[in-house]
């Protein structure tokens, strides 16, 4: 082909991975060895292994304590809960980010946000949000080299239309679903991609609300799985855009819960209305815990359920915002903090892995885990680990899923985040730091909490252990490197450039003629 990449370049010499290593901005590059022992080379040499289809269910803003299986009393999840019961629960399992798109981007690349390329919301309305460039090496990318068919229908949020970040430019053989995230604040949408191209909801113009994008995500889901079944391994990608507001939700989902709490209408403002939003609130969850009973049912009907590792999660903490009342719901419990704090609250999350005959039923785990884990993980269980790029912050939880071998702890776990002040978080063992006015720079203080005694961070310790602090604080310095884009020092320039461009291409945008513009007829 004339207009080889440089990246497919590489790839077809066999040092694909090499050069590409870093999704992990400024993140170790391996040696590059020869070109045997890339893997475009490995494939001829390489014993057929038993690889796992995947399906990876990624809730958007579910809170830690949101399914009945981690303690909720209020919204029914039975699905949830068997999937639970059959599988492996996790207690202290952790979103990539407090928020959306820096949480999907940990979760692609197996890097935390301290070397992510995306570690904010940057973005615009229909163009999109920061894009992962082309260089960067994801988990889509990689099962796809290992043989998996890849797909994905829901959210997306690491690029928009034209730009490199594209799902499809990402390893993701299928995509359905928002580029932007800002699309999806509405379950109602005007448009949607299928692939590159753009799919007008007619029956939503106007206001109306007749298409609603969960249900279409599921029957995408569901499609993708009849066709990939017994066709070799797959991986599909379900990042669903519930329960995020706005409060939109089907009335035959609704009919469970009305009633049943005393409401107090939300107005609404940039997110919709609700006359009763308890009642939504918890008809989105069970209604997203319903489809995931049909995909997995159909994976049994289709025969490969012993074949399917099913992976349920949350991209973050639940909301503050939209009329949602995390209160009412204990949304966060026993946790403080909700979406958008470094507390455990806005990123510990519900995680139950699922894979009859391999993963022990029942079975619960405290291992200190994350997003970034999952490249790592998955490659493994494809039998390709010594194909995972170096350099990444992620480590295998292989060995703990199927209970065989050792695990290998990590020394710590690192977020940053960089609203207001900015903000840092580290989990080292049962120690938790928080700095909250990282802009500050290193003589900004860290609180520590022991998360064994005090899981709700509500006992600053730091006074009393000075020494975990400067660990801690060493982690803060030495785990991250500055970004082009997120910067805790001076305004980065580079993102005030690519922010220009971006409200420039979003204004074009939202003309209403773009709605219309390269549609096929
Ligand atoms: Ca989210």
């Amino acid at each position: 082909m004339a207009n080889l990449s440089r990246r497919q370049f590489l790839r077809t010499i066999g040092l694909g991975a090499a050069a590409a290593a870093s999704g992990c901005v400024g993140a170790t590059q391996p040696s590059t060895g020869t070109a045997a022992s890339g893997p475009g080379a490995a494939g001829a040499s390489r014993k057929p292994a038993a690889k796992p289809n995947v399906v990876f269910i990624l809730a958007d803003d579910l809170g830690y304590n949101e399914l009945g299986c981690y303690g909720q009393k209020k919204i029914r999840t039975p699905n949830l809960d068997r999937l639970a019961a059959q599988g492996m629960r996790f207690t202290d399992h952790y979103s990539g980010s407090p928020v959306c798109a820096p949480s999907r981007c940990t979760l692609m690349t197996g890097c935390h946000t301290g070397h992510a390329h995306v570690r904010g919301n940057l973005g615009r309305p229909r163009v999109g949000q920061l894009p992962i460039p082309d260089e960067t090496v994801t988990l889509a990318e990689l099962l796809k080299r290992e043989g998996y068919r890849t797909g994905a229908a829901g959210k997306w949020g690491l690029g928009g239309p034209g730009t490199t970040g594209l799902p499809n430019k990402q390893g993701f053989d299928f995509w359905f679903g928002y580029l932007d995230q800002w699309n999806a604040h509405s379950h109602y949408p005007e448009y949607m991609w299928r692939n590159q191209k753009k799919i007008v909801l007619e029956k939503n113009l106007g206001g109306k609300r007749v298409q609603y994008s969960h249900d279409m995500f599921t029957e995408e889901a569901l499609k993708f799985l009849r066709e990939s079944a017994g066709r070799g391994p797959f991986f599909l990608y379900v990042p669903y855009a519930v329960p995020h507001v706005s409060l939109h939700v089907p009335e035959d989902s609704l009919a469970e819960y009305k009633g049943k709490w005393p409401e107090k209408p939300y107005k609404g403002g940039h997110y919709s209305g609700h006359a009763t939003p308890l009642a939504a609130y918890a008809a989105m969850i069970t209604r997203m815990d319903r489809d995931v009973g049909r995909i997995v049912a159909l994976l049994k009907q289709l025969g490969v359920e012993r074949d399917t590792l099913v992976v349920f999660t949350s991209d973050n903490g639940p909301t503050y915002t939209g009329g949602v009342d995390a209160a009412f719901f204990e949304s966060a419990k026993p946790l403080r903090g909700l979406k958008g704090s470094v507390y455990e609250g806005g990123i510990r999350v519900p995680m139950i892995a699922r894979w009859p005959g391999r993963i022990k039923p029942g079975a619960t785990s405290r291992l200190p885990c994350a997003f970034w884990d999952w490249l790592p993980t998955l490659m493994e269980l494809a039998g390709a680990a010594d194909r995972t790029p170096k350099g990444i912050d992620g480590i295998s939880i292989a060995p703990t899923l199927l209970g065989r071998g050792v695990q290998k702890p990590h020394e710590y776990l690192y977020w940053e985040h960089h609203s207001g002040r900015g903000m840092q978080a580290v989990r080292m063992g049962n120690w938790k730091g928080v700095r909250l006015n990282a802009r500050a720079g290193a003589a900004a203080p860290i609180q520590l909490y022991n998360l064994d005694s005090d899981i709700g961070e509500r006992k600053d310790v730091a006074a009393e252990q000075v020494k975990i602090v400067a660990k801690i604080a060493a982690s803060m310095k030495d785990g991250r490197v500055e970004s082009p884009y997120f910067t805790f020092g001076a305004p980065s320039k580079t993102r005030d450039e690519w922010l220009a461009k971006a409200k420039a291409a979003s204004a074009r945008m939202l003309k209403p003629e773009w709605l219309r513009e390269g549609v096929e007829r």
